[in-house]
């Protein structure tokens, strides 16, 4: 019988019975008692200054040391659920299971004094002042093992990392105090990261005797970034389980307080979780809340009581939960646990405790917190507090666990390296990242016959589908390519790119916005009947057995979906993963992925990926935010091979280019610059045989002879401007190259297409792009080099601070400029 029916004697409560509870329901939290040092007042409320005996039990369960925000969710199940759960008498703990707690507490304490100890000096982020983490993760993990879960994607910043590699992912502590010894720092030279971001795997061993794999993701110190990036990780591990991969997988997600407030991608990542191309079951979220970011009070951190509030936008449960009642903290976690597997949906736990320390070891915070750091100087650490409640003497264990931290330490002194923390799943051994060399690449042509079946099923659609007239038209022109009656564009290179490979058993998935029909009309992966909505997938009816096919539209957002889309292709390397911006320019709101994981994950962490950035970009008058995908900060970010970044300037060099991020065996990230009017210029359209043709050509020749006396150098859609200006000028002495992959260099075709113009004078470098940006400062030293004493200038826009004209006019007369200058000849006289 729960606690309310025993104090409510009637069956159907009254009328004023039931306002009492739903007061308690909606506003308890406001009251609880969530702070162990009472820094946190509770909220003078008139709704719960009532007594009498309901009144009484309602206080205790939601104004105790649970406070739970569940009355902004509109499902009313959802809600019964909760409050059941809340209201039922809680069983008290018994004594193993405080044993057990009483074990975590004084582990996570004594571990850090240890490091304390022995590294004086050193950061490590103690977790001390919130050692409920601890059985706070057992009690999620084993739940969410009595509901099957067989690995969980953890992620988490720098406060108590160590201490959670160790005591719940499993790596053993002289493995961590090894990363303290740093023995041998030529292995990690220029590379490598430090010990309280990278990542970890191992196994966590449930109270049911069973193990779930832990798998502890690399962060870099941008707060909050990693969240997407662990749902995108733990999406690629459900898709591969398929039916049942989500109670299969669970994502933990650690939070500070100040940074899940303050981060935009905490609510971007929350906002993708119930939509379908990104729903992992519900991921769990943690906030380690010890009312202070750095030395930022949370009055100044954000404008609401609880730094949680931003996950209210969503229909999901807040715990928040007093972090020195340790039993409650267990409870809370079950709950938590219980609840995500219950629905399938998001939970919060805010867990409120202190930071013992500054905000590292090194740090002092009592010049910023004086009165605060006062009282904590004076509090009992957990574990004394907890094992005088149970009646336990701690000492022995306390005893005992320094002995084991002292063994680790000496085992740590003598491992010769820093170990590897993490394995990683074997789906990963065909693949590998390191340097580029010639050898890694593989004939990406199809047949032609194979090429046209493969059209004609990208054309079909089932009988008693209501076409869209335009859609229908372009599906006829696309046959019409497949069967070599007319050139093929962008849009069907593309997916024939996609059909080819699902056929050969690759999976692909794309997301971006609008991506499905495709910011410029141009990709149409679902039709969509236009008397019901229904859809269909063309590409997910290429062959029985082929790969699987996503297409989403994806939510407004660019950090988090390109940090999930990121997180998927680490955990899928056999799949084209793709995401796609809606304007190349809008990537720089994914800059933290962009600059953190996809460009620095190789050289810190050893992690690869194969994600694929498709970029719209060009000069087509659009104004200055429609223009740019800013080459130039993607070179800058290139160096020992770590990225891929090419222009395609035609539909079969697009289609190649596709085909062989999936083929061959090197896992790096993709930059594409895709095209905007391009997508549809005959100048950039291909024929079945240049698909058909071995590979993706990193410099497009000029088609001459090789005599001419100047040639131009460019990237992308400008050299097609050049080619129709030159063929309108009939010159004959000047002669355009493409260069379709701007990383890794093409050193040797360049140079060897260089060579072969013996009698050139000079070397241009033509771009679109003010001489502030473009490729041109990456270009000018490597042609001047290749050059062999020979004259290299270039032709650009004059400098600027913002990427485009925002007149059109003013672009055509730019733009007619740009050409007349490329062709104007100043060193023949
Ligand atoms: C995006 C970003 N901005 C600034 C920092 C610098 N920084 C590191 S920790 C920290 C405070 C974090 O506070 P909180 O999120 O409450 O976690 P806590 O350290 O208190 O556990 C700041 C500002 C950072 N790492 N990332």
């Amino acid at each position: 019988m729960s606690r309310q029916q025993a104090v409510i004697e009637s069956a159907a409560p009254t009328e004023s019975q039931a306002r009492i509870w739903d007061a308690f329901r909606r506003w308890g939290y406001l009251q609880a008692n969530l702070d162990p040092l009472g820094d946190l007042k509770p909220v003078e409320l008139p709704e719960l200054t009532v007594s009498g005996p309901d009144a009484d039990a309602a206080r205790k369960i939601y104004c105790g040391t649970i406070g739970v925000e569940f009355m902004h969710i509109p499902d009313p199940e959802r809600r019964r659920w909760i409050e059941e759960r809340m209201e039922s008498e809680a069983a008290p703990t018994p004594a193993p299971e405080q044993k057990a707690i009483l074990d975590r507490l004084v582990r996570a304490e004594i571990f850090e004094q240890v490091l304390q100890t022995r590294y004086l000096g050193t950061k490590r982020y103690s977790l001390e002042g919130e050692a409920a983490l601890l059985p706070l993760l057992d009690a999620i993990l084993n739940a969410a093992s009595e509901h099957d879960a067989q690995q969980a994607v953890l992620a988490m910043s720098h406060r108590g990392r160590l201490n959670v590699m160790v005591h719940i992912v499993g790596r053993p502590a002289a493995e961590v105090f090894a990363k303290f010894e740093d023995v041998d720092p030529r292995s990690v030279l220029g590379g490598g990261d430090v010990k309280y971001h990278i990542g970890a795997t191992g196994e966590f061993h449930a109270a049911n005797g069973r193990d779930i794999g832990m798998h502890l993701a690399s962060n870099p110190s941008h707060l909050e970034a990693v969240d997407p990036v662990a749902v995108g990780r733990a999406r690629a591990k459900q898709t591969r389980i398929g039916e049942g991969g989500t109670q299969a997988i669970v994502p933990v997600i650690m939070h500070g307080d100040a940074a899940f407030a303050g981060q935009g991608i905490s609510a971007e990542t929350l906002n993708m979780a119930g939509v379908e191309g990104y729903n992992v079951g519900g991921s769990v979220h943690i906030i380690v809340n010890n009312l202070i970011g750095f030395t930022t009070v949370p009055r100044e951190s954000h404008s609401s009581r609880f730094s949680s509030d931003l996950s209210k936008r969503l229909p999901i449960p807040i715990f928040h939960v007093n972090a020195e009642d340790p039993e409650a903290v267990a409870r809370v976690g079950r709950i938590a646990a219980d609840y995500r597997y219950a629905f399938g949906s998001p939970v919060v736990v805010d867990l409120i405790g202190y930071r013992k320390h500054g905000h590292s070891e090194v740090d002092d915070p009592t010049i910023t917190q004086p009165l605060r750091y006062k009282k904590i100087q004076a509090h009992q650490p957990l574990w004394q507090i907890y094992a005088q409640k149970i009646g336990v003497d701690a000492e022995p264990i306390v005893e005992k666990v320094r002995q084991e931290l002292d063994a680790a330490q000496k085992e740590a002194e003598e491992l010769e390296k820093n170990p590897p923390m993490r394995k990683l799943p074997a789906y990963w051994n065909p693949y590998r990242g390191g340097r580029y060399n010639p050898s890694l690449e593989v004939d990406t042509g199809v047949p032609e016959a194979e090429l046209m079946a493969t059209g004609e099923a990208l054309a079909s659609y089932p009988d008693g589908f209501h076409i869209h007239p335009k859609v229908k038209k372009l599906l006829e022109q696309r046959l019409e390519m497949a069967r070599g009656k007319r050139p093929l564009d962008f849009g069907m290179a593309e997916a024939l790119a996609f059909g080819t490979l699902l056929k050969q058993g690759t999976p692909v998935r794309l997301s971006g916005q609008d991506s499905k029909r495709g910011t410029f009309n141009q990709r149409h992966a679902a039709l969509i009947d236009i008397e019901n909505e229904k859809e269909f997938i063309p590409l997910q009816h290429v062959a029985p057995n082929q790969g699987f096919f996503e297409a989403y539209n994806s939510t407004l957002s660019e950090a988090s979906v390109l940090g999930f889309e990121y997180g998927f292709s680490r955990d899928y390397p056999e799949a084209l993963v793709l995401w796609e911006a809606q304007f190349g320019d809008f990537a720089n709101g994914a800059q933290i992925i962009i600059d953190q994981f996809i460009a620095a994950g190789e050289d810190k962490w050893n992690l690869l990926s194969g994600v694929v950035l498709l970029l719209p970009h060009g000069y087509e008058g659009q104004g200055p935010e429609h223009s740019s995908a800013r080459i130039e900060r993607f070179l800058q970010l290139a160096a020992r091979d770590n990225i891929q970044i090419c222009q395609p300037s035609t539909a079969a060099q697009y289609f190649h280019l596709l085909r062989r991020q999936a083929m061959r065996s090197w896992r790096k990230p993709l930059v594409v610059f895709t095209p905007k009017s391009m997508l549809r210029t005959p100048a950039s359209s291909s024929t079945l045989a240049e698909l058909s043709a071995a590979r993706f050509r990193p410099v497009i020749p000029d088609s001459g002879n090789g005599t001419a006396t100047r040639v131009l150098l460019c990237t992308g859609k400008i050299g097609h401007e050049l080619e129709a200006e030159r063929k309108r000028r009939k010159d004959d002495s000047t002669a355009i190259v493409f260069v379709e992959q701007l990383y890794p260099f093409p050193e040797a075709e360049l140079a060897a297409e260089m060579d072969r113009h013996a009698n050139a004078r000079e070397f241009v470098w033509v771009q679109e792009e003010p001489a502030n940006m473009g490729a041109l400062a990456f270009m000018l030293p490597r042609l001047e080099r290749l050059a062999r004493g020979r004259s290299v200038r270039s032709v650009k826009r004059s400098a600027s601070a913002s990427p485009a004209t925002g007149s059109h006019k003013a672009h055509e007369m730019e733009q007619k400029t740009l050409l007349t200058v490329a062709f104007a000849n100043p060193t023949s006289k």
